[in-house]
């Protein structure tokens, strides 16, 4: 049954299983040459179909939990380095997509689904069953012991959390009275009612028609409509920010509310439910700036709160021509999203953001509806636990690139010719998932140039990111060597594509920011309304996006050392430059995008290592293996860092104290690539944490340390599980280059 969730010909939710039969679910993607390439369709078999479709892949039942795990206590033979990193390509490899590339989950945020659910409660967009059982079983599996959510899967209980997904798992269906509703509920009074929700929690509700848009600041959608060159025009915002707030612009211009919501029973249930007083006896106005203090990672500022009583003022007073311009304004930036993302959108939120106002301008049945609705799926992950919204469309660009680096490191990979199709296949993928051309509608929404990029997720999606572009084209070139014995098929012309787009992308500062240049003064980010991130109001440079580029453009210059070679030069040594004035008096780097001083210091490593830097000539990388090697463990040779150093901004170890896989990889990977001369046997303690920790299979299982290795936003944790194969066999790879085919030796 696939009804809209406001039907009353809806299943109760009460009359349907708790779990759906894991073995009807299916993973697809459109093929090569498809303008979709990459894309992760789940779907659920109908009865009928069940008798006629096909066994499940070992993809599916991979992602899905399926598969046997080998692990009896006893992990089997010791192998060797090279033995390991070849043992668990052989497994992953049969885990790769018929197109080459490598799917994965990409959850953690639990700010996601609310928009799916409402945005499809008010859009009247059919809700397959299957989903309403599993998104339920998942953030069953997802809540707290205290009853609540967090903003992620690693994160405190929060109001945000707590009352969107207590909204969700209202509007899916399930009763205000069950057990873990009246928990849930318990616990959001506790924390003082959805009054005190963070703003975009409060839009989503305003939609919805469960809070008032009198207590949600003003968003004027009007600021689009000043001349460019005002400094705090929001085209020189980050653009996750910037193409949020388009849609929120309309829908607070409009105060656009659910048609039905005064007379749903469901609505009016929830405005009981969801508050600590009754309804009509809340104050909004006053609750404009009432954030939860649980929830706030950056507060507002004096400037910000001033800002928004004056533009409460400017709200009363603004005359309907300049309302009618901006609302025109946003709603042609973000048709022309629309189009030029195959309706899919930069991230989840905007793209659900989207959906509604496409709804309430073009009407429920449009053209534009049917791809909204369609292009909903591409964001949706079934995993063991249920069914998730996931950070981006997926990971597929970023992980491929990662294995198809740690292939070509990996010498007993680079000799087996079994595994020679699988590599073809990621080539193929990866050429294929290049971007050829600018955008269809380029200045006149404010894109960054894409011709020769890689992105993040798949084409379609389509945005250029400095250091997508930057690893795609390192793979590549790896892969492409004589050496791979593989038939090459990015012709030297779009490799110049990229590193042309490279050379447009650094900062004055020498270094390079996620998706264009920064544009924006940094006072912007005394009026970052969002309270739960930080960070988010223009570019910034970032070591890791730095570190990318320099590695592809050092790569591509030794690959090719005659082209703008003075450009490149250039570029290199400035961004060298801001490098290391990056590093901080401890020899570390800060993440941005992973957990956090581990994984910033390996990408510093690999790129000063590919410009010439090593740790007999280079005191800088001297102190970065100190560091290291000073967070190593002692208990068990490993590495692992906790999430809190992202928010804290202090390396913290994980909650356990226990070390993990990923990052161990991070850091063994970062001290070879210095050349680290292992006097004291560090490395090798290190790979041996690694090696104990395969199973006997070749994979690795997730641990609780290893669940949550991303971030962004300083405050939000994401996944990703490919990792557990990526940088394991990267960093065994190299550690076989290092000490030699046959350590470490089957005796010890
Ligand atoms: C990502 C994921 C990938 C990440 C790297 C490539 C790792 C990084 O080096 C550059 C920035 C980038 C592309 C990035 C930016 C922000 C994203 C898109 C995400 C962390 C995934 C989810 C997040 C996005 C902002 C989530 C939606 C939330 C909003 C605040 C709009």
């Amino acid at each position: 049954q696939s009804v809209p969730l406001t039907s009353p010909d809806l299943t109760p939710l009460s009359s349907l299983p708790e779990k759906t039969d894991l073995a009807r679910w299916r993973l697809t993607t459109p093929g090569l040459g498809t303008p979709d390439v990459g894309r992760h369709l789940w779907s659920y078999l109908s009865d009928d179909e069940v008798g006629t479709a096909g066994e499940q892949t070992m993809e599916d039942r991979f992602h899905l939990g399926l598969l046997p795990t080998s692990s009896s206590g006893s992990k089997g033979e010791r192998r060797s380095a090279a033995k390991a990193a070849e043992d668990a390509f052989l497994y992953y490899q049969k885990v790769q997509s018929p197109d080459g590339h490598f799917a994965g989950e990409y959850g953690g945020p639990l700010f996601l689904l609310p928009g799916l659910v409402i945005a499809s409660y008010v859009t009247e967009t059919p809700f397959p069953t299957e989903w309403r059982i599993e998104i339920t079983r998942y953030l069953r599996n997802e809540q707290h012991s205290d009853g609540g959510w967090g903003l992620h899967i690693a994160g405190p209980s929060t109001v945000f959390g707590t009352a969107a997904n207590y909204v969700v798992l209202r509007l899916l269906g399930n009763g205000p009275d069950l057990p873990f509703m009246a928990k849930a509920r318990a616990k959001l009074h506790e924390l003082g009612g959805a009054t005190g929700i963070p703003s975009w929690g409060k839009l989503w509700l305003a939609v919805l028609g469960v809070y008032d848009w009198e207590g949600m600041n003003p968003i004027p959608p009007e600021l689009w409509c000043l001349p460019d060159g005002v400094p705090i025009h929001p085209w020189r915002w980050w653009i996750h920010t910037r193409m949020v707030y388009i849609p929120m612009g309309w829908l607070w211009g409009c105060k656009y509310t659910y048609h039905d919501a005064e007379t749903d029973s469901l609505i009016s249930a929830l405005r009981t439910e969801l508050y600590a007083k009754p309804y009509s006896s809340i104050n909004w106005p006053s609750q404009r700036n009432n954030i939860a203090s649980i929830d706030i990672f950056a507060p507002h500022t004096k400037v910000l709160n001033g800002l928004m009583s004056l533009l409460g003022i400017y709200a009363k007073f603004t005359p309907g021509v300049v309302r009618s311009a901006g609302l025109k304004q946003a709603y042609n930036l973000l048709c022309r999203e629309d189009e030029n993302t195959g309706y899919q959108c930069l991230g989840p939120v905007n793209k659900m953001l989207n959906q509604v106002v496409r709804y309430a301008v073009d009407g429920p049945n449009s053209p534009a509806m049917a791809k909204h609705r369609e292009k909903m799926r591409d964001f949706l992950w079934m995993s063991p636990s249920g069914l998730m919204m996931c950070g981006t469309n997926g990971s597929q660009l970023w992980d491929t690139s990662f294995i198809a680096q740690a292939v070509s490191s990996t010498s007993t990979l680079v000799r087996n010719p079994n595994i020679k199709p699988s590599i073809q296949a990621i080539l193929a993928w990866l050429d294929d998932t290049q971007i050829r051309e600018n955008p269809q509608h380029y200045r006149s929404c404010y894109r960054f140039s894409t011709k020769g990029a890689w992105p993040f997720s798949t084409k379609q999606q389509g945005y250029t990111v400095s250091d997508c572009t930057a690893e795609g084209l390192k793979a590549v070139l790896d892969l492409q060597q004589e050496s791979m014995g593989l038939e090459q098929l990015v012709d030297e012309g779009r490799l110049r594509d990229a590193v042309d787009l490279l050379l447009t992308m650094q900062n004055s500062s020498g270094g390079f920011a996620s998706y264009e240049t920064i544009n924006g003064p940094a006072v912007l980010e005394w009026i970052n309304p969002a309270e739960v991130f930080g960070d988010i109001m223009i570019e910034y440079c970032y070591p890791e996006c730095t570190t990318s580029v320099v590695g592809a453009l050092c790569k591509f210059r030794a690959h090719s050392p005659k082209y703008r070679r003075a450009d490149i030069d250039k570029c290199v040594s400035r961004a060298v430059a801001y490098i290391l004035s990056a590093q901080r008096k401890d020899g570390s780097w800060f993440g941005s995008w992973a957990v956090c001083f581990t994984y910033a210091t390996m990408f510093a490593l690999e790129c000063l290592h590919l410009a010439g830097y090593h740790y007999e000539n280079s005191e800088p990388v001297r102190r970065a293996c100190a560091f290291l090697v000073s967070k190593q463990n002692a208990e068990d040779g490993g590495w692992g860092e906790g999430f809190e150093s992202c928010v804290r901004g202090e390396w913290t170890p994980t909650e356990s104290g226990r070390s993990e896989v990923v990052q161990t990889s991070w850091a063994l990977l970062g001290l070879l690539h210095a050349q680290y001369p292992d006097e004291d046997g560090s490395l090798r303690r290190g790979a041996e944490f690694v090696l104990r920790g395969q199973e006997e299979d070749g994979s690795w299982k997730e641990t609780p340390e290893g669940r949550c290795v991303g971030v962004f936003n300083r405050n939000c944790g994401i996944v990703y599980p490919n990792y557990r194969f990526s940088f394991t066999i990267w960093a065994l790879g190299k550690a076989t280059q290092r000490f030699g085919e046959s350590w470490p030796p089957a005796s010890t």
